[in-house]
């Protein structure tokens, strides 16, 4: 079989072997796509390329799909065009890492192979049933174009790495029925048991413009059966992508397995917005008997919502590690140059940092941080301590390859009697930051970093602190700005913006970012406000990028703490 594959590689471009077994299922088809093969002999411009993001070699990749550990092992399956570097064609890739740092790719685990996913294998999440057993449900585009959710099993349970998948036949598990919207209709959760032994999950969906994630129920993961209420919707907000529901600690930083309930526990749903394409999440409650979910007064549910990352990440996904017992969160973070600048690259989409995220002590919003193991890949490192920054002040920080660096750094303020007054009309952060850039004089900030500088800064991404005074308290606004960061025009570059809900009385605010070539992931007050942003300058690259602290406030500001390092580049293929 293997020779008359490689025939057919040689003849025809690829191997395709059907191959059936009797006992029910249809057996994922072992397609070989050629180009996935000889990815690393592909000639692309790696100027912009990230180093310690996760990004195959080459090509379109969207959502991550699926992630779970089992076994010792963390999953990686994400949208991925294996013909080019635009969305299309899209297949399940697949790769395997034992700490989410270093990973190994393996081929694709699902693509287009039966009736009930022939035009396209979209996302979904993977489950582990009782027995130890995985499975993953995903969204198939049939052969009338109709997106239906299907399963698809380990072949061999014994692979430690479950390299190949089946469909079983009894696919598609949920039709678009009963006045689905069939092209409103995908991206199943994880699912969750509850305590009358039946398993639920859910599917996006919108009805009209009414935002809902659909409830599905089963006894035996077979027959899914509707229930008549959504377990949540929204009207006039559109099409829910990628819902995902779970539950967390009101105590302490560890995770739970999604199907926990119960005493001491809250629950978060997300929607990535398929109008805005970006993504809010609300923390609540989850009424198991009734199976609905009532989000707290403190989370606004709509599209002004809670943001996991104010910046460039979509279609985001957690999963339980059992392992560490820890919630994870991918997202992904599309380019933001231009599809013909992808053509010419060869490569678009990156997965974000995996970062671990649970409930904050307020109860009112989560906490996201980079994984631990991202430490690892710090080399060589600086650290400086008690600089000052008066008005106009600006620091250097030399010594470290500042392209592809791991940033901490911790400012003080002695007072906040400066801080500029907050009109409360000012509803809208991102629209702030772009009225407020880096180079506005502020009373207290704007303070942070200018990350990929070039050295007489005509390029940079500033990422900062603005402190106003409102009525009864302060707000605090970060924005990760990138109208400067490069001098090409064609590129998008807006300036992201999210308020960050943190108590000043300290006076202290700490800023992290993970600089990455192309990408300033930053995580503003220990993980309250996430931003990031993906640039592309001409002149602050590799070597010629530099990295400042600054303040543009009329307070003087303090750096308490910076520390920052190099950072390895690990496994990718
Ligand atoms: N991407 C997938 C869909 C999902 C969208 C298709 C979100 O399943 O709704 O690639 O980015």
């Amino acid at each position: 079989m293997a020779t008359l594959c490689w025939a057919l590689i040689f003849f025809y471009g690829f191997c395709f072997s059907n191959l059936r077994s009797n006992n029910g299922v249809v057996e994922a088809s072992h397609r070989i796509f050629p180009e996935y093969q000889s990815l690393a002999a592909a000639k692309v411009n790696q100027l912009q390329r990230t180093g310690y993001h996760f990004q195959p070699p080459k090509n379109w990749i969207n959502d991550p799909n699926g992630p779970m550990y089992y076994n010792g092992v963390y999953h990686l399956f994400y949208q991925y065009n294996p013909k080019g570097a635009v969305w299309g064609n899209i297949v399940w890739a697949h790769s395997i890492s034992f700490d989410l740092i270093n990973w190994v790719p393996l081929e694709p685990a699902i693509f287009p192979s039966e009736p009930f996913d022939i035009n396209g294998c979209w996302s979904g999440s993977a489950t582990i049933l009782p027995g130890n057993k995985p499975v993953i449900l995903y969204t198939g585009i049939d052969t009338q174009n109709r997106q239906v959710q299907n399963i698809a099993v380990p072949k061999n349970l014994s692979d430690p790495y479950l390299r190949e998948w089946v469909k079983p036949r009894y696919n598609p598990l949920m039709a678009p029925v009963q006045g689905v919207n069939a092209s409103a209709f995908r991206d199943p959760t994880t699912a969750w048991m509850g305590k009358d032994g039946r398993w639920r999950v859910l599917v996006g969906h919108k009805r009209g413009s009414r935002g809902m994630a659909l409830l599905y129920r089963s006894r035996n993961f077979v027959t899914w059966t509707k229930a008549q209420h959504p377990l949540h919707s929204v009207a006039k907000i559109g099409m829910w992508e990628c819902p995902d529901f779970f539950p967390v600690s009101l105590e302490g930083e560890d995770g739970l397995d999604t199907s926990r309930g119960g005493h001491g526990v809250k629950h978060v749903f997300k929607v990535s917005l398929d109008v805005t394409r970006f993504e809010y999440y609300t923390v609540g409650k989850y009424f198991p008997e009734k199976d609905r979910y009532v989000p707290d007064n403190t989370s606004p549910d709509n599209a002004m919502g809670l943001r996991y990352d104010y910046g460039n990440f979509y279609a985001s996904k957690t999963f339980f590690d059992a392992g560490k017992k820890r919630r994870i969160l991918w997202g992904w973070a599309n380019e933001s140059d231009t599809a013909a600048d992808d053509i010419a690259k060869g490569w678009a989409g990156i997965q974000t940092i995996p970062r671990k995220l649970w409930l904050d002590k307020s109860g009112k919003q989560l906490i996201q941080w980079p994984i631990q193991e991202v430490e690892s890949l710090r080399l060589n490192g600086v650290h400086m301590s008690k600089v000052n920054l008066n008005k106009g002040g600006i620091v250097e920080v030399k010594g470290i390859s500042v392209a592809q660096a791991d940033v901490e750094v911790t400012f003080s303020f002695k007072n906040l009697d400066k801080a500029e007054p907050f009109d409360p009309n000012w509803v809208d952060p991102q629209q702030l930051c772009g009225h407020k850039g880096a180079t506005v004089e502020g009373g207290v900030g704007p303070f942070g970093l200018l990350t990929l500088a070039s050295s007489n800064l005509d390029e940079y991404t500033s990422v900062f602190f603005r402190i106003f005074k409102a009525q009864k308290k302060h707000v605090v606004l970060m924005c990760s700005d990138q109208t400067r960061s490069s001098l090409r025009t064609e590129v998008y570059k807006p300036s992201f913006g999210g308020f960050v809900d943190v108590d000043l009385e300290d006076g202290v605010l700490s800023l992290r970012s993970l600089i990455d070539h192309s990408v300033v992931e930053s995580f503003g007050a220990g993980g309250k406000t996430c931003i990031t942003s993906r640039v592309y300058p001409l002149h602050a690259v590799a070597e010629n990028a530099h990295l400042y602290a600054f303040n543009n406030g009329t307070e003087a500001i303090q750096i308490v703490k910076l520390e920052a390092w190099s950072m390895f580049r690990p496994r990718m293929n």
